[in-house]
C-alpha cells in the first residue's frame, strides 16, 4: 500500500491536534494509504524533540527549509504562527510537496493569493485547517440545503465566544500581537463561524463591523480609538452583518473575553421550509424545524449524529465526535484527494482566500465604518 510521508512544522497546540488525527484518521476509514509521521519541525530544538517523542514522530528537526527539501516527504503540514504560512507554503509547492496549512491560511489575502496562484502552478492537493465544518451535524445541514429540504437560505445568526482573553494574558505571545497573529478574536475564532457561514450558504459579498480591541480600553469601541489602531491593537472580539450573493443575510459575534464561554461555537440557520440550530457544546445533535410539519407537531425536533451523516464516526449514536475526530475527518478528506483525487468540497486554498478576503473587509470595516464589498470567490 502507498505510504505518504508527512512532516508538520510546529510542534505546539496545533501540533498536538494534527499529530492525533494523524493517528487516529487512517484507523477510521480507508484512504488507500499510510500516513507516516516522519519529521516534526520546531525551531526551538527542546520541543521538536521532546514533541517528536510524545506525538509519535520518527525524526525531528529545526530547519523546515531542510525538511521541505527532502524527496522522502510528501505532505507538508503548516502549524506555525500565521506571519510564516505564505514562506514555508510557497517553498513547499516550489517542491511538489501537498500542502496542509492552519488557520487563517496567512493574515492578510494579498499573501494567500500568492499561494492560491503557487498551489495551482504546482497542480498539488491544498487544504487548510477549518475543522468545525466536518462536524457531521454541520456537514448534515449542508446536505439538507443541497437536497432543498429546507428550502431557501434567509437568515444565518452565528457566534463563537470563547473566555480565553482573560487568561492568556502573556503580551508576548505571538497571538497577542497584530504583527504575528493577524488578528484577535474576530479572525483567529470568527473565521471558523464565516467558514461554517460560506460553507453552508456559499460567498459572503458584503460586510459591516464593529470591533472592540482590550488595548483601546473596556469602556470604548475600535471604532472610537481609530488613533489606537496601531499595527500591533488587535481585537478582543467585534459584531458584523453581512449579506450573501444568494441574498440572505447574516450577523456576526466572536470573542474571547465572554466569561464562562467553553469554546462556543453556535449557529442559527433560518430557511424558507425550516431552520436549524447547532451548537459545538452539544456536537453530537442538532435541531432542525420543517415549515411542513403536521400541525400538531410543530416546532424543533433534536437529531443525534451517527454512522447515517457525513462522516459519522459511530453507529450508535451519543458515543462522541470531538475536536480529535473532527480533525481526523479533515486529514482522512486530504489524503483522499492525494491518493484518489477525490473532489469531495475541502476547504482548500483557494476557499481559505475568501474567508480571509472576508476578515479583511471585517477589519476594514471596523476602522472606516462603512459596509465593504468582498470579492466573489474563485471556487
Ligand atoms: C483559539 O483559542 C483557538 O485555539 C483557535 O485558534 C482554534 O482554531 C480553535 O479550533 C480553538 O480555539
Amino acid at each position: 500500500m502507498r505510504e505518504l510521508n508527512v512532516a508538520i512544522i510546529g510542534g505546539g497546540f496545533m501540533g498536538q491536534a494534527h499529530s492525533l488525527a494523524y493517528a487516529v484518521g487512517p484507523l477510521g476509514a480507508d484512504l488507500g494509504a499510510t500516513v507516516r509521521r516522519a519529521v516534526l519541525v520546531d525551531n526551538d530544538a527542546a520541543v521538536a524533540q521532546s514533541a517528536a517523542a510524545r506525538l509519535g514522530w520518527a525524526e525531528w528537526a529545526t530547519d523546515w527549509r531542510e525538511v521541505v527539501a527532502r524527496d522522502d516527504i510528501d505532505i507538508i503540514d503548516i502549524c506555525t504562527p500565521p506571519q510564516l504560512h505564505e514562506e514555508i507554503a510557497l517553498a513547499a509547492l516550489a517542491a511538489g510537496k501537498h500542502v496542509f496549512c492552519e488557520k487563517p491560511i496567512t493574515n492578510i489575502s494579498t499573501e494567500a493569493e500568492r499561494m492560491v496562484e503557487a498551489a495551482r502552478a504546482a497542480g498539488v492537493v491544498t487544504q487548510v485547517g477549518f475543522n468545525y465544518r466536518h462536524t457531521p451535524a454541520i456537514a448534515f445541514t449542508r446536505r439538507l440545503l443541497d437536497e432543498g429540504k429546507l428550502g431557501v437560505p434567509l437568515q444565518f445568526r452565528g457566534t463563537y465566544l470563547q473566555e480565553t482573553g482573560f487568561y492568556n494574558t502573556d503580551p508576548n505571545r505571538w497571538r497577542a500581537r497584530k504583527a504575528t497573529g493577524g488578528s484577535g478574536a474576530s479572525g483567529d475564532i470568527g473565521s471558523h463561524v464565516v467558514d461554517a457561514a460560506e460553507y453552508l450558504l456559499g460567498d459572503i459579498v458584503r460586510v459591516n463591523a464593529l470591533l472592540r480591541s482590550k488595548g483601546a480600553g473596556a469602556e470604548t469601541g475600535w471604532r472610537d480609538d481609530a488613533e489606537r489602531i496601531d499595527d500591533d491593537l488587535i481585537d478582543d472580539g467585534g459584531v458584523w452583518i453581512c449579506q450573501f450573493a444568494s441574498g440572505a443575510i447574516g450577523t456576526f459575534a466572536a470573542s474571547s473575553y465572554s466569561s464562562g464561554r467553553k469554546n462556543r461555537l453556535f449557529f442559527e440557520l433560518d430557511a424558507s421550509r425550516g431552520a436549524v440550530e447547532f451548537d459545538w457544546n452539544s456536537r453530537e445533535e442538532f435541531r432542525v424545524s420543517y415549515v411542513d410539519e403536521a400541525t400538531d407537531h410543530r416546532g424543533f425536533r433534536t437529531v443525534h449524529t451517527n454512522t447515517e451523516h457525513p462522516d459519522g464516526w459511530w453507529r450508535l449514536a451519543g458515543l462522541g465526535t470531538g475536536y480529535v475526530e473532527i480533525s481526523a475527518i479533515q486529514f482522512q478528506k486530504f489524503i483522499r484527494a492525494i491518493v484518489h483525487g477525490d473532489d469531495v468540497e475541502r476547504p482548500d486554498f483557494a476557499h481559505a482566500l475568501h474567508i480571509q478576503q472576508v476578515m479583511d473587509a471585517v477589519a476594514e470595516s471596523a476602522i472606516t465604518g462603512e459596509w465593504v464589498d468582498v470579492p466573489r470567490s474563485e471556487r
